[in-house]
């Protein structure tokens, strides 16, 4: 079994734990580039009041010994701060207090509803604390372990917001790290900073009239060799893991790589990247954005996301109470206006992560020696190709 993570809690529970596994030994954990991650996901103008509560950071249980990894699995916790105001309706075990009411009013969009029945639950509280895009903050945590893997062998993920609702631009440059520092200095994330009044404006507006926001983000990782995934199997291409994984993020609803949808109304000459030959191979254009076959193709991987908006309203669409049938307005509960800035944080971690993993399945390492060795002698064999 290789590379592999689960996620547990509750977003107003006591806590979240996620335990990573399959990370080789020896690898060098800065604690401060973990909690940075999860800084950087908290987050981006359209946040709601959630994030001015909780300042996420690791807390690391196991699996880390004097900074380094140990190959057991690691195991990390990020408190909610907001439990304090939840213990008693949150509790394991005791009665609900009586002055909380069931959520019972599904708010369309939400897994509330679709949640309730297949879980049979008529709080739908049981449903949306775990469904709710908190759970992200675990997959960043992790995400930022696999970072570091991939760091050490020189492979870096960036990524930057390319629209809002309906804003986008035209500014983007070819260079993912430019883009990447120019989303640094923006609000929320965005890809060309000039636009920042703007968006701030259209978000105001937004929410003064209690609607809310989707955008997409753009993932890119650079210096991944070629020959990472395979097309002998579907299951091993990587296309189709990174697809799964970027999918898997909250409330996205569409992933392409490279051009993705538009290269359906291409004809082929203007979609494949030519070959070039100069110490090495390389290519003239990176369309695919970064997979043939399955495979990495040693191009940056380019990856898109598209995000719905979030789908809880302060101006609610109309939904029907769960227990008397009556048709009514959906249920409120704290939110954002748009999260778009967290998600390109959370596609960062989740690419960070089908990356590592398929790197650990090609060169199969217990510790990071082994596979800085064999990872170099691939990387030669490959120039000499
Ligand atoms: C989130 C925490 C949540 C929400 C958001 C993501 O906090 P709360 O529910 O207490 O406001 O801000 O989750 C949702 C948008 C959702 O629909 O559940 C976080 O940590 O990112």
């Amino acid at each position: 079994m290789g590379l592999r993570f689960l996620t547990s809690g509750e977003s107003h529970g006591q806590t979240l734990i996620s335990i990573l596994e399959g990370l080789p030994a020896n690898l060098d954990i800065d604690i401060d580039f973990i909690n940075n991650e999860l800084r950087r996901r908290q987050g981006g103008y359209g946040r709601g009041g959630r994030m001015k509560i909780e300042q996420d950071t690791a807390n690391i249980l196991s699996g880390v010994r004097f900074g380094k990894t140990i190959g057991s699995p690691i195991a990390i916790e990020i408190k909610n701060k907001d439990w304090e105001n939840w213990q008693n309706k949150m509790a394991p075990f005791g009665e609900k207090p009586e002055d909380f009411k069931d959520f019972t009013k599904p708010r369309p969009g939400h897994a509330d509803l679709v949640g309730g029945i297949k879980y049979n639950q008529k709080d739908l509280r049981n449903i949306l604390e775990r469904s709710s895009a908190r759970e992200t903050a675990s997959r960043v945590a992790v995400g930022a372990f696999c970072k570091l893997l991939l760091k050490a062998l020189n492979i870096h993920i960036y990524s930057y917001v390319v629209s809002v609702g309906e804003i986008s631009t035209s500014i983007i440059h070819e260079d993912p790290i430019l883009n990447a520092e120019q989303a640094e200095k923006s609000v929320i994330r965005f890809v060309d900073p000039s636009k920042d009044n703007e968006l701030m404006e259209y978000i105001d507006k937004a929410k003064e009239s209690g609607e809310s926001l989707g955008g997409i983000f753009e993932v890119v990782a650079i210096n991944v060799p070629p020959g990472i995934g395979s097309y002998i199997q579907w299951d091993k291409r990587i296309d189709g893991d990174i697809a799964k994984a970027i999918m898997s993020i909250q409330a996205i609803k569409g992933v392409e790589i490279g051009l993705g949808f538009e290269s359906a109304k291409r004809i082929g000459s203007k979609v494949m990247d030519e070959i070039g030959y100069d110490n090495g191979y390389f290519r003239y254009s990176n369309n695919l954005g970064g997979t043939e076959g399955g495979m990495t193709n040693g191009m940056p991987i380019v990856v898109r996301a598209a995000m719905k908006p979030i789908p809880t309203l302060m101006n609610p669409l109309r939904s029907v109470d769960i227990i008397s049938k009556d048709p009514l307005k959906a249920g409120k509960e704290r939110s954002d206006v748009t999260a778009i800035a967290a998600a390109s944080i959370v596609g960062e971690a989740m690419l960070a992560f089908v990356i590592a993993y398929h790197i650990l399945e090609k060169f199969s390492a217990d510790n990071m020696e082994e596979l800085i060795i064999r990872y170099n002698e691939y990387i030669n064999y490959v120039r000499s190709f």
